[in-house]
């Protein structure tokens, strides 16, 4: 028999439900079988195995929670672990419905839950409620097949997948109520719409089933349990036109002889040596799980995690244009929309990877109290400029790093476009900034010249650089305004740590701008490469741009 695995499924130009796989089973000229599980674990080992199909064991499933194949489990906790096995496998399952778990109410109700799991058909047996094993005691009490037949039509009314199969189990042999009570039920239930007759037997031999199967003469697809009659050889199934064979508690009992073994083991010798080289290992486990395709996950949905990139956030200033909102806490702890800018800033820094936030703190430093980020203190910040508390961060300016404002809000992507910038000083320069209006008499703005002003066209790759860069540039002379991120290399740190350095000795540090420590390295011959972005960023200057921040959000 050809092996059909979960690749060969997945190369049908229509797929077919795992409903419908079943019924191609049970309908198929060839004989068939269904592999018992009883978890997700176990489905897995089955498909992987190379069947088509999986038998959910009442017997394995209760056996595997360490209970009795008596009902102890209810009928949705079978199907919660149901749930996971549909979940962990492509394969169609047949789950052991025992007795239908109460009468046709019960049964209509089970049958539309398990549609709605994944579930691909169910197998009832004509026993009575709670059931017992076939294998344990004898004459069994066989349900009323009147009352069974009306089981198996609610069923088969209650399926919300039209593939979804309704296998009638004859327990008549079990019962010792011989091959013509056997029939009798088998004609009934084949009537009230069953789409299979599982016939199952305790002998060891296949006398019982192989009569059965020769008096049936094909009507409908049987099935049988070997369990018992196991020395069968196969092809006297495939001879006497049996449909499915179910392999029905060896993966279970299998467990057991194996996890028996291996505590012994231990428990004995009170170490591993002796058992590791018998077992899975570890990668085994983490194979059959999917761990793979959570790394694959995780690449597509996690940010990428920036090693060794600082962000060094300038928040030491008070904001004092900004008035009360700034009398018992520093600018960057306004409140936008239920979070202090700061918060959202660092949450930017940390959405693109950048974990380590370093923030300059000054005017109410206490205020400044977030998690998760560590601070450095300018004390001086009320006789000093950014350039100076961006000094106070001197150590941390190393290798990869940012450094930003502390009020202002953009769009994280803006990150990445300057991490992915090649040169050594890049800044992010908004080419929208004849957009921005402020009624605020005295609007301080950050404008750059380039050596080309923006083409149109943001994904294009020719490098543009500040030519200048200040507060007073005229219109015509201005490419852009620069939002207050820039982004260094290694390198780029060494030059900014080695211009602070020379801006302490010559004495202009304290009082100097972020733009002024720029326009030195310019004109010391240091290129600034820009990123031009489209406007989506804005700083807290003024009680006016609280409200502009919240609309931004
Ligand atoms: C089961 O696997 O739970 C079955 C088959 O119902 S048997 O145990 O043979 O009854
Ligand atoms: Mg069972």
């Amino acid at each position: 028999m050809q092996t059909v695995t979960k690749e060969t499924w997945n190369r049908e130009p229509v797929p077919r439900t795992k409903a419908r796989r079943l019924r191609d089973m049970f309908e198929s000229p060839e004989l068939e079988f269904l592999m018992e599980a009883h978890n997700g674990l176990s489905a897995r080992i089955v498909e992987e195995a190379g069947f088509k199909g999986i038998w959910a064991s009442g017997l394995s499933m209760s056996a595997a929670l360490g209970v009795r194949d008596s009902n102890e489990a209810s009928w949705t906790q079978v199907v919660e672990v149901l749930e996971f096995m549909a979940d962990a496998t492509s394969l169609p399952i047949l789950v052991d419905g025992d007795t239908g778990w109460g009468n046709f109410n019960n049964m209509r109700r089970a049958v539309a839950k398990l549609c709605q799991r994944g579930v691909a058909g169910i197998c009832i047996e004509d026993k009575l409620f709670p059931k017992t094993n076939s294998f344990i005691g004898e004459g069994q009490p066989l349900a009323d097949i009147d009352e069974f037949c009306g089981k198996i039509k609610a069923g088969k009314d209650s399926q919300t997948n039209p593939d979804f199969c309704v296998v009638a189990r004859l327990e008549a042999f079990i019962a010792g109520r011989g091959l013509d009570e056997a029939l009798r039920r088998a004609e009934a239930y084949h009537a009230a719409g069953a789409d299979a007759l599982l016939v199952h037997s305790k002998l060891s031999t296949a006398d019982e089933i192989i009569s059965f199967a020769h008096e049936w003469a094909g009507r409908s697809p049987i099935v049988i349990v070997p369990t018992k009659y196991y020395a069968t050889p196969t092809d006297e199934f495939r001879k006497a036109g049996i449909s499915v064979a179910i392999w029905a508690n060896h993966n279970l009992r299998a467990a057991i002889s194996a996890m028996r073994e291996v505590s012994r083991r231990i428990y004995r010798d009170q170490a591993l040596a002796g058992v590791e080289n018998a077992i899975a290992g570890v990668k085994d486990v983490f194979e059959l799980a999917g761990n793979d395709e959570l790394a694959d996950a995780e690449k597509r949905y996690l940010p990428t995690p920036r090693e060794n990139v600082t962000a060094i956030v300038l928040a030491a200033s008070r904001g004092a244009a900004l008035g009360p909102l700034t009398a018992d806490k520093p600018k960057c702890m306004i409140d936008v929309r239920g979070q202090p800018i700061l918060r959202r800033l660092v949450t930017t820094f940390k959405g693109s990877g950048v974990h380590d936030v370093v923030v300059v703190r000054g005017y109410m430093k206490d205020k400044i109290n977030l998690p998760s980020i560590s601070t450095v203190d300018n004390d001086l910040y009320g006789n000093t400029g950014e350039a100076a508390s961006l000094a106070c961060a001197a150590d941390h300016i190393a290798g990869e790093c940012f450094i930003s404002y502390g009020d202002v809000l953009f769009r994280h992507h803006y990150l990445d476009q300057l991490m992915d910038s090649g040169d050594d000083i890049t800044i992010a320069v908004d080419a929208l900034w004849k957009e921005r209006r402020s009624d605020a008499a005295g609007w301080v703005r950050d404008l750059v010249r380039c050596s080309q002003p923006f083409s149109g066209d943001y994904l294009d790759d020719q490098p543009v650089y500040v030519e200048s860069i200040g507060n007073n540039l005229a219109p015509e002379a201005t490419h852009g305004e620069w939002i207050g991120v820039a982004k260094l290399s290694a390198e780029g740190s060494k030059i900014v740590r080695a211009e602070i350095d020379a801006m302490r000795g010559d004495g202009t540090l304290p009082k100097a701008s972020m733009l002024q420590l720029f326009q030195r390295l310019i004109d010391r011959g240091h290129a600034i490469r820009v990123i031009y972005v489209p406007g989506q960023w804005l700083d807290v200057d003024e009680a006016a741009d609280v409200t502009q921040a919240g609309k931004f959000l």
